[in-house]
This record gives C-alpha cells, sequence and structure tokens, in this order.
C-alpha cells in the first residue's frame, strides 16, 4: 500500500517537471565569446515570457544583454537583483533593442524577471515571466 503511493507520487511529479523541462530546453542560450572579448545575448520580453529563458554565461566575461519587447501596450522590465555576484539590474524594456552590459562575478543559477503587475492582477513573474541565468566557469 505504502509503496504504490510512492509511485503514484513519483508519477505525479514527473508529470508535472516534464513541461517546465522542455520549455526551459526550446529556450536555452549558451553565450560564446566574440572576438572583442565580449558575450553576447539577445532576449526578447513577450506576454508573458523571455525568450531565450534559460542563458548560460561565462563568469568574470564581460556580457552584454540585447534587450526588447514585442509589440503590443504591455509593458515589460528586466529585473536581477544579485549584488553577491555583482548584478544589478532593473530595466524597463521597449521595442527598441536596449544594451545592458555587465560582468557575471560568481558562479551559481540566477532568477531574472519582470515585476510589472496590472492591479490585483497576477504579475507577469507569477505568469512565467521568470527565467534562469546560469553563470559558469
Ligand atoms: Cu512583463
Amino acid at each position: 500500500m505504502k509503496h504504490s503511493k510512492y509511485i503514484f507520487l513519483v508519477t505525479i511529479f514527473s508529470i508535472l517537471c516534464l513541461p517546465y523541462d522542455s520549455r526551459g530546453e526550446k529556450r536555452r542560450f549558451v553565450t560564446e565569446t566574440d572576438s572583442d572579448g565580449v558575450q553576447r545575448v539577445e532576449i526578447l520580453a513577450g506576454k508573458h515570457f523571455f525568450d531565450p529563458d534559460y542563458i548560460v554565461v561565462k563568469v568574470n566575461v564581460p556580457l552584454e544583454i540585447k534587450i526588447k519587447k514585442e509589440s503590443g501596450i504591455t509593458p515589460h522590465n528586466f529585473v536581477i537583483k544579485e549584488p553577491d555576484a555583482g548584478i544589478d539590474i532593473h530595466e524597463s524594456t521597449s521595442t527598441e533593442t536596449k544594451t545592458i552590459k555587465l560582468t557575471p562575478m560568481k558562479t551559481g543559477k540566477y532568477k531574472f524577471y519582470c515585476d510589472k503587475k496590472l492591479l490585483f492582477f497576477k504579475s507577469h513573474r507569477e505568469k512565467g515571466m521568470e527565467g534562469i541565468l546560469d553563470i559558469v566557469d
């Protein structure tokens, strides 16, 4: 009895994890360092997603994030608050590309998100506008 309950829970857990993983893989991006020693990534902010939403970058290599939002009236921003990793960004987006420059200082997985929120509705972050900046050696 106990055993079948365990199997049931594991199955449910696996099913719940599946969509997230496949989505993460689809929008995964690994930067390469350009000849000028800068790694670059372009991000599209939309309703309610970032594309890519899993970004792998190298530690201690300057990073340029080029970000713009899809057309439409919904505002979006790009937030990462990780002072330990040398990152403190709170940038609004527009349909014109903006460039954010930083140098990731510490390895780890850090969350970026949009903190826009309309009145009493759920925040964009809660609606899935969140991603991971994976800083690696
Ligand atoms: Cu948003």
